[in-house]
């Protein structure tokens, strides 16, 4: 099933690399799914699971990564608080920006919201990579402003939305694959 640019289905990425007492880091991101109905938020495609190599490089154990769609009443604000009941609800506990994680939980995308606004949007966007393992944005960014970046969201993201397009450029999640260096796509691997 895909998806246009539908302002009820939110598009969810999901990571873990640890284990816990959910089991491996797949048992973790099934545990959060398993969750989601129960916070408000109806799964409505789920992608293959992908084994992905940590990023920062050695920063930690490689990841396993999927990408939902889902349904909801919510605005995107609602979402991330939905999400963010789930990640403290499953212990996670924010030691370290980008550091280990039992389940991360991102909002990628929500129809053609840009948030806080094109400008705040295109702040983070921009940001020089120096700057971005430093500072932590303090409200929702939207689209998800390292989507556009990294094969471990996009390449999951393409098994659910692949007919949804970029607010910010019209791009299509099939051509930001594209766009990356073929070594990174492949660097992710179904599980
Ligand atoms: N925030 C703002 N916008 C958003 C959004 N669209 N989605 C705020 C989610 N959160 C958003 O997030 C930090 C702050 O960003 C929160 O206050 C939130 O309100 P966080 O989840 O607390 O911290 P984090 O997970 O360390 O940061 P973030 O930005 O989610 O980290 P990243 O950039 O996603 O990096 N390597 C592989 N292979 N696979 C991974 O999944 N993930 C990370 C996490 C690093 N390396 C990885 C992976
Ligand atoms: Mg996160």
């Amino acid at each position: 099933m895909s998806y246009k640019n539908d302002s009820h289905v939110a598009f969810i990425a999901l990571g873990a690399n640890l284990t816990s007492s959910y089991g491996g880091p797949a048992d973790a991101l099934i545990a959060a799914m398993g969750r989601l109905a129960s916070v408000g938020l109806s799964v409505s495609a789920v992608s293959r699971f992908y084994a992905t190599p940590c990023f920062p490089a050695g920063a930690g154990p490689d990841y396993v990564n999927a990408a939902i769609a889902v349904h909801s009443r919510f605005d995107p604000a609602g979402v991330l608080d939905a999400l963010h009941r789930v990640e403290n609800d499953m212990g996670r506990v924010r030691v370290q920006r980008w550091g280990e994680r039992v389940i991360d939980l991102d909002l990628i995308a929500m129809g053609e919201s840009v948030l806080p606004d094109r400008e705040g949007y295109a702040a983070w966007r921009d940001l020089p990579a120096a700057r971005q393992v430093e500072t932590t944005p303090d409200r929702l960014i939207l689209p998800h402003p390292r989507l556009q970046d990294r094969a471990f969201v996009l390449v999951p993201l393409r098994d659910v939305a692949r007919d949804w397009r970029h607010p910010w450029d019209g791009r299509s999640v099939v051509a930001m694959c594209d766009a990356l260096p073929e070594r990174e796509i492949a660097s992710v691997r179904p599980l």
